[in-house]
């Protein structure tokens, strides 16, 4: 057991706290067993994510943490930013990405890492990472997450609490992704969409089903949530999906027949029908959009086809800085 490998954490705002925390992550990888490979992986890793926190003038954390299942020994990295890098009067050039969020350059982090989530922070504007490595591969049957993930999220103009929320979790071979407004917009709001969220994120393995039953449950005494959930299947190339309310989804599939989604109307939280699960085939270069009411539903995929090779998070700020509305939390979430 690594009971004597102490959790480190290190706030990072310029570059030689970079370099000393990838030294930290090294050590601790060795301390834990991890062979040399395995050490240089995590420290690119924790290397990426602390470079992406200060990359616009922003300051964050790093935490590391020894962790252990049922089967074995692991480290979790935990990078959180202060979401303070995005500013709408600026320009953005073509492909280049002017949020400080972290999901920006996070697909190789998601491919050497056995478990990673983005979420958002509950105290702040900015976003939360939390990815694991086992010592042994046992989490993903040898797979590795085949999407990248671009994700922005932004409170109502002059709000400082934010209504809509959004979950990416890998799960076992799959990935779970999803974008749950609550009812109106502030604290209230804010207090239902988190309730929601964190059923959904301790139930991510459950059937869709299930988790809109228990989101339905959850936020009974909150104000209650709209939510869309979508469960991708690495292993064969399908996707689940599931929606009450009024989230948006649009998918990019180039050449191929457009995916059928069924929404049920009503709130969850306030005895909301269950949803209609839909499974479609995901093509090798498709891409999805979700997003809250915050963004005009008004666009077409054609409108964007210049961004499709992308970032996933450029092609989500993109949209964003296009079709936001200043009036009401906007939230999307792109996986490509
Ligand atoms: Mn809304």
């Amino acid at each position: 057991m690594t009971f004597h490998v102490e959790p480190k954490f290190m706030v990072i705002s310029n570059s030689s706290e970079v370099i000393a925390i990838r030294r930290i992550a090294k050590e601790m990888a060795h301390d834990i067993g991890f062979d040399e490979s395995a050490r240089e992986e995590i420290s690119l890793v924790v290397s990426e994510l602390a470079s992406n926190i200060i990359k616009y003038g922003q300051r964050g954390m790093i935490t590391l943490t020894p962790v252990c299942n049922e089967q074995c020994e692991g480290l979790m990295i935990e990078a959180e930013d202060d979401g303070d890098g995005f500013n709408e009067h600026t320009s953005m050039k073509d492909g280049v990405s002017t949020s400080g969020t972290l999901g920006v350059g996070l697909g190789a982090v998601n491919r050497l890492m056995d478990e990673f989530d983005i979420l958002q922070r509950e105290d702040a504007a900015g976003t939360r990472i939390v990815c694991k490595r086992w010592l042994h591969d046992n989490s993903n049957h040898g797979l590795h997450c085949p999407f990248e993930f671009g994700v922005f999220s932004r409170p109502k103009l002059n709000e400082t609490a934010n209504g809509d929320t959004f979950i990416i979790k890998n799960i076992r071979g799959a990935t779970l992704v999803g974008v749950i407004d609550g009812v109106g917009h502030g604290e209230l709001a804010s207090h239902a969409a988190n309730a929601a969220r964190q059923y959904v994120e301790r139930h991510a393995e459950s059937s869709l089903l299930d988790i809109f039953r228990g989101v339905d449950r959850a936020c009974a005494s909150t104000r209650g949530v709209v939510m869309a959930l979508v469960i991708f299947d690495w292993t064969n190339g399908t996707f689940r999906y599931a929606s009450v309310g009024n989230i948006e989804v649009k998918v990019f599939s180039y050449g191929n027949e457009k995916p059928k989604f069924i929404v049920r109307r009503g709130i969850v939280g306030k005895h909301a029908p269950s949803p209609v699960i839909t499974e479609n085939i995901w093509h090798s270069g498709d891409i999805l959009a979700l997003h809250s009411d915050g963004i005009s539903t008004q666009w077409q995929w054609h409108d964007f086809a210049q961004y499709a090779d992308y970032p996933a998070q450029v092609i989500a700020e993109h949209i964003y800085n296009a079709m936001q509305k200043d009036h009401d939390d906007a939230t999307i979430v792109i996986v490509k």
